[in-house]
């Protein structure tokens, strides 16, 4: 028999209708069908008097089927079978467990009475999505929790919990113990029927009160937070035009922005970064490989990359012995992750009493390698220089257990040599975090070629185990994303010599969509660190390569960024986030005479164009050399390490929606002013020559 997405049956008096299309009863076109009948057959069950609506599996619907989007919306439509469950003569109750998310609960709010499993997550995060509550959320929600709150839980895409819903009023009752879904459906109608309980419409509720200057205040300060993107002002217009016309004519302006949002650029980068964060981790290398233990860590290092790493694990649950060279700097350690643990208290990500329980039962300092002796797995984060690795993998390789993982978190050594210096180099590997490790959700799991594919299973499980977003990674200098980033900075210094301003790379940069430029951001991690990363890279650079000296002579007169209150720009009292520095321009004005430069104007458009196409194509040099698995793990990279705007879905993502064969021309044409650093990759030219996209790449 073929399997059914949605079932009708009934016990005694009360009609059940079941939702079963895993793995989160999406709901595509076979449920919306299938609801359409079984509300017809409800309807037309005279011994029927209520109807119970649940889910089977581990969730309610977690919303409409995003495969679908895309492609063309295909009859019936959920506000249509939403209104159709709603019209119904007979009561309908909901039955809410898991995360009933965007058209799920519009699809709730549809029945007349909702209650939830304890632990159920709900909200309306279309935004995220670049879409608006399609399916009537803009209409029914305002009338049920009032128009701010409704805006606030659209707007902002967050899950609200259980007790949250209970008090917006979004359900009725919170299903004390746990019980499934059905158990629970089955009792709350016997109660409802025992009350005569009715249809009670949310369409039929008076529009929601609007105060026009609180919404006014929200639309600036949505516009501000969520520049350059669509969905959450539309979300307003639907919601506050709504409150101002019949529910009929709400639900035909709510549907007309859902149209066209549904087919924007907007939409195709936010579902194709959901859906990106999740092919990371399949990978046909770990296909039925069983990963390793790791619930027992060792970190080998307490600065704040070590003790972020071992407080992201501790906060996952695992046990974590982290090793200091002496008693003072272990303790130093000891004191910032309880700092680390204290804060994260603050921001609600854990209680207090978690907190003393991690202290006491799952973290301890140790002085000794032969405290790492039981470890699963070890991490070593300490200072980036190979005599120190080598000293550090000598002792690992000596006390750790058998079977042991070591994993170095280098951001750019090499791991093959590394791992030559244990008598065990399948069992090594990279897991390069990003700091602050314990908030940053990206890792970059580095894979040297003798790595056994059990060791790169379990960095997989492991990050899933943090909550980490995981890229694997090939080896080269800087992986992924710090390599890319090499080549952006280029380009952005490559601008500069020849006119533009720091300041206007920044501001087109910004206008893009990345939170901040280039040289902000080198402000922000100190510039002592870029001159380090070029005295380790003088010895064998090409000398064809520009590298600027403006940045030497700023560290050289102890301008470190932020922490110096100088960098590229200046802060003080008056500028806290930084104003331009006339003294930086007339430093790479200096540089600019001595290369010769006449300086020229670049326009915004045209610093994108060239930052863009450098990213672009060193992306296309990563994929294309096997470095990253597909163009995918480009952009889940940039987009959760590098701040590349998610609603433009990544560069590669980016590059497709501009047309392979332009970028290309664009790029050949830089190439003719300096063809060292415009190196047309393979793959690009390929793509473009094939008349392909980057996205053919990523199944
Ligand atoms: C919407 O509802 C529009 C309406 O307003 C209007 C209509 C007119 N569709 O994340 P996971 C897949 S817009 C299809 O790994 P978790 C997912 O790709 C939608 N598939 O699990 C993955 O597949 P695979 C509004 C979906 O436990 C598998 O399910 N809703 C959908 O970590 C497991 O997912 C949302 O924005 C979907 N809607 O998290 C909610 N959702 O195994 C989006 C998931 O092949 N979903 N899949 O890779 C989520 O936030 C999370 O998936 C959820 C589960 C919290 C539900």
């Amino acid at each position: 028999m073929t399997h059914q997405p949605v079932r009708y049956s009934r016990e005694g008096d009360i009609a059940l209708i079941c939702i079963d299309n895993p793995p989160v009863n999406a709901i595509g076109q076979s449920v919306r069908a299938g609801l359409i009948d079984c509300a017809d057959a409800f309807a037309a069950d005279t011994a029927a008097r209520i109807a119970v609506l649940y889910c089977a599996g581990r969730t309610f619907v977690a919303g409409a089927d995003i495969k679908e989007f895309g492609k063309p919306a295909t009859a019936p439509f959920l506000p249509d079978v939403v209104a159709r469950l709603e019209a119904l003569e007979k009561p309908v109750l909901c039955v809410m467990h898991g995360t009933a998310l965007g058209g799920g609960l519009e699809l709730a709010l549809g029945a007349h009475y909702r209650i939830g499993l304890p632990g159920l997550k709900t909200g309306l995060p279309e935004t995220s999505l670049g879409l608006l509550p399609g399916a009537g959320g803009t209409q029914r929600l305002p009338r049920l929790t009032g128009l701010e709150a409704a805006l606030e839980i659209m707007i902002s895409a967050r899950h609200i919990s259980a007790d949250q819903a209970l008090e917006m009023g979004i359900i009725d009752e919170l299903v004390p113990a746990a019980q499934d879904p059905r158990t629970a459906g089955l009792v709350k109608a016997r109660e409802l029927m025992a009350m005569g309980a009715g249809p009670r419409r949310l369409c039929d509720m008076p529009p929601p009160q609007v105060n026009k200057e609180q919404i006014d205040t929200l639309r600036a300060h949505t516009a501000a937070r969520y520049r350059g993107q669509n969905a959450q002002m539309a979300a307003i217009d639907a919601a506050v035009s709504g409150a101002a016309m019949p529910f009929a004519e709400g639900m035909k302006h709510e549907r007309a922005l859902f149209l066209h949002l549904r087919e924007s650029p907007q939409r195709a980068a936010l579902v194709h970064a959901f859906q990106a964060e999740r092919k990371v981790a399949q990978l046909p290398e770990l296909d039925g490989v069983t990963p390793r233990a790791f619930s027992l860590l060792g970190v080998v290092g307490g600065g704040r990359m070590g003790s972020g790493i071992a407080v992201s694990a501790l906060l996952a649950g695992l046990d974590v012995t982290l090793l200091e060279r002496d008693a003072s700097s272990a303790a130093q350690a000891q004191q910032t992750v309880a700092q680390m643990l204290a804060e994260s208290v603050k921001r609600g990500k854990l209680t207090d009493e978690a907190r003393t329980r991690i202290l006491g039962q799952q973290f301890r300092t140790a002085e000794s390698y032969a405290a790492l002796a039981d470890r699963d797995m070890v991490i070593e984060a300490v200072f980036e220089d190979m005599d120190i690795k080598r000293e550090v993998f000598t002792q690992l390789d000596r006390h750790c257990k058998a079977g042991a993982i070591l994993a170095t978190n280098t951001s750019y050594l090499d791991i093959p040599q590394i791992a030559a210096m244990t008598t065990r180099p399948t069992d090594v590997l990279g897991l390069h975090f990003f700091s602050p490790a314990h908030i940053m959700r990206l890792l970059e799991i580095v894979v040297p070629k003798a790595t056994a594919p059990d060791v790169v299973a379990t960095g997989f499980a492991f990050g899933k185990k943090l909550g980490k977003v995981s890229v694997r990674a090939g080896v080269c200098d800087g992986f992924i994303g710090n390599r890319i980033l090499q080549v952006y900075r280029a380009v952005s210094d490559h601008m500069v010599l020849a006119g533009a301003s720091p300041y206007e790379v920044d501001r087109a940069v910004t206008e893009f969509g990345f939170p901040m430029g280039p040289y902000a951001v080198q402000d922000l991690a100190g510039l002592d660190i870029g001159f380090m990363t070029r005295q380790r890279k003088a010895a064998t650079r090409d000398p064809r390569e520009f590298v600027a000296r403006w940045a030497d002579e700023m560290h050289m007169r102890g301008w470190h960024g932020r922490k110096s209150g100088q960098g590229y720009y200046t802060y003080d009292t008056d500028s806290p986030k930084g104003r331009p520095c006339p003294e930086v321009e007339a430093i790479i004005a200096a540089e600019r005479r001595e290369y010769g430069v006449t300086p020229r104007n670049f326009s915004s458009d045209e610093i994108i164009a060239r930052y863009m196409a450098a990213m672009v194509n060193e992306s296309a040099h990563v994929v294309g050399e096997g470095i990253a698995a597909r163009p995918l793990d480009v952009d889940v990279t940039l987009l959760h390490g590098y701040g590349f705007p998610r609603w433009r879905g990544g560069p590669m993502h980016w590059a497709d929606t501009q047309g392979l064969n332009q970028l290309l021309a664009q790029i050949e044409a830089f190439a003719q002013e300096d063809a060292h650093f415009w190196r047309p990759a393979p793959l690009l030219v390929q793509l473009a020559q094939e008349k392909r996209l980057f996205s053919s790449l990523n199944s």
